[in-house]
């Protein structure tokens, strides 16, 4: 059995940091290294704006529903205020306003690295401004001081079977930390609906802090020795993280800061998201909100495609071996979408073009791992799976997602068990979900509750 020594130690790490170059038109609106004292100030500000906002134009028509739309999930259909991200179909993520390779140039890197810190990004999700150093900075310390977890939660994941897989495992293990529930505990005891969103900050800066641990435990326990080794108090968030993991490699910590800043946030109908949210308005705390939301990344349609297209890659490679010729990749493909299967990691509810996500992982990828046989051969399938679903003609986006090109980096730097990827995904995800849960509360979005029909009920609506 493992144990986590949440004891800390420190390591003589980081020097200090250069302040970013802030280009025109950046928003660095604070001074102040306390992020909630950033955000007690911007909330009654915002609140104001959307009041009036809404006593103006409340009752403005902004679209139209059609009867498909009920059946085709939605799609394209307006539904949500979520104020972290926007998705461009064409352009990509936008995290409040500023494009991947924006937040890529803006913000904080650790020293002598050339990855944008996700500390910086969560800073950026949650109140709008690009942070400086020593506000990242001050982030990373508070999520080493927070990151303990309890100790019923590392006997249940010591206890799981071998056979029980890392996203249930990690979402089991979320559920049962809400007995640490600030929120939980102040809803009972009756306070005002006000201040909720101070106990949902308070949670979320908690279970962020927590998760890499949680993630480390259930890799070491599947797939090592189950030893974790202990926090470092001046290591940055992925730092921790990758030192959890076991790996002692700065490029492979400089991957994961990449990785845990480009998978945080993306906008909010996609089902992780829009999940945390909608549990979240029964004001279930932010503990069950995002496990729920977990949940859904599990699934082979949403994060589950990372694990998936390693498994369609390793089948391929045996099926067809390594060098494999255009042809013979071509048949491998039409053979997937013959047999009724989808090619994992391409096409998008939304996007209408090659994921911004993806081209900067492959930018990665030829800056540190250009003749990896792996990255070659995801290099070759994107040359020709596109214009296979365009033949096709049923995918309305043929190009390829977040979750085409993820696996490969990790398997570079020895990260092989394709099984686990989605736990890192999920770490990522709390940051956009939980800062927009943040902002439902500080708006006192009411219980989500949409009107459903029944197919009798639409058609007597359509007059039919
Ligand atoms: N391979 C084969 N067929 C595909 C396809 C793909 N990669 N992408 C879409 N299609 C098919 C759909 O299955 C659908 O077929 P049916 O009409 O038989 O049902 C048709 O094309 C139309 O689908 P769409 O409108 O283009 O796509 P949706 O918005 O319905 O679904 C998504 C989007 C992502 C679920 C789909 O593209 C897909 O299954 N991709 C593969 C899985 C994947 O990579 N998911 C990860 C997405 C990113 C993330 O959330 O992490």
């Amino acid at each position: 059995m493992s144990l986590v020594n949440i004891a800390t130690r420190r390591l003589l790490l980081h020097a200090k940091n250069a302040l970013p170059a802030f280009g025109a038109g950046v928003r660095n609106a604070s001074e102040s290294t306390d992020l909630r004292e950033v955000l007690a100030r911007q909330i009654p500000e915002k609140q104001k704006e959307v009041k009036e906002f809404r006593k103006e134009c409340g009752s403005k028509v902004i679209g139209e529903i059609q009867v498909d739309m009920l059946y085709g999930g939605m799609r394209g259909m307006k539904g949500l205020v979520t104020e972290t991200s926007v998705l461009d179909p064409n352009e990509g993520i936008r995290f409040r306003g500023y494009s991947l390779p924006e937040c890529q140039k803006l913000l904080p890197k650790a020293p002598g690295g050339s990855e944008p810190l996700p500390e910086g990004l969560f800073w950026l999700l949650v109140t709008g401004d690009i942070p400086t150093d020593a506000q990242v900075k001050a982030i990373s310390q508070e999520w080493n001081e927070r990151a303990a977890v309890p100790y019923h939660v590392v006997q249940m994941l010591n206890n799981f079977p071998d056979s029980l897989h890392p996203m249930s495992q990690f979402s089991a293990a979320i559920s049962a930390m809400n007995s640490e529930s600030k929120f939980a505990e102040a809803y009972a005891q009756g306070v005002n609906k006000t201040t909720y969103w101070e106990y949902t900050y308070e949670d979320s800066m908690n279970l962020i802090a927590k998760l890499p641990t949680v993630a480390a435990i259930i890799y070491r326990n599947l797939y090592k020795d189950g030893k974790v080794s202990p926090i470092s108090m001046d290591m940055d968030w992925s730092g921790n993280f990758s030192q959890m993991l076991g790996y002692d490699n700065d490029m492979f910590t400089e991957l994961m800061r990449l990785y845990l800043t480009i998978h945080s946030d993306h906008e909010g109908g996609n089902v992780s998201a829009h999940t945390v949210h909608l549990v979240g308005s029964a004001l279930s705390d932010p503990y069950l909100s995002f496990a729920a939301g977990m949940n859904g990344l599990a699934g082979p349609l949403h994060g589950l495609a990372n694990q998936e297209v390693l498994v369609w890659l390793t089948k391929l490679r045996e099926q067809v071996g390594d060098n494999v010729s255009d042809e013979n990749m071509r048949e491998f493909i039409w053979s997937t979408l013959k047999s009724g299967q989808v090619v994992p990691g391409y096409g998008h509810a939304v996007l209408r073009k090659t994921d911004p996500r993806y081209e900067c992982q492959r930018e990665f990828a030829l800056k540190h791992l250009p003749d990896d046989p792996m990255f070659k051969l995801v290099s070759q399938i994107y040359k020709l799976v596109p214009d296979i679903l365009l033949e096709q003609g049923k995918a309305q986006n043929p190009w390829p997602n977040v979750d085409a090109h993820s696996g490969v980096l990790l398997q570079y730097y020895g990260m092989t068990e394709m099984n686990y990827y989605t736990v890192l995904f999920g770490v990522s995800r709390a940051l956009g979900t939980l800062a927009s849960l943040i902002w439902d509360r500080a708006f006192g979005l009411p219980l989500e509750r949409p009107k459903s029909m029944s197919t009798e009920g639409l058609k007597k609506l359509v007059g039919r």
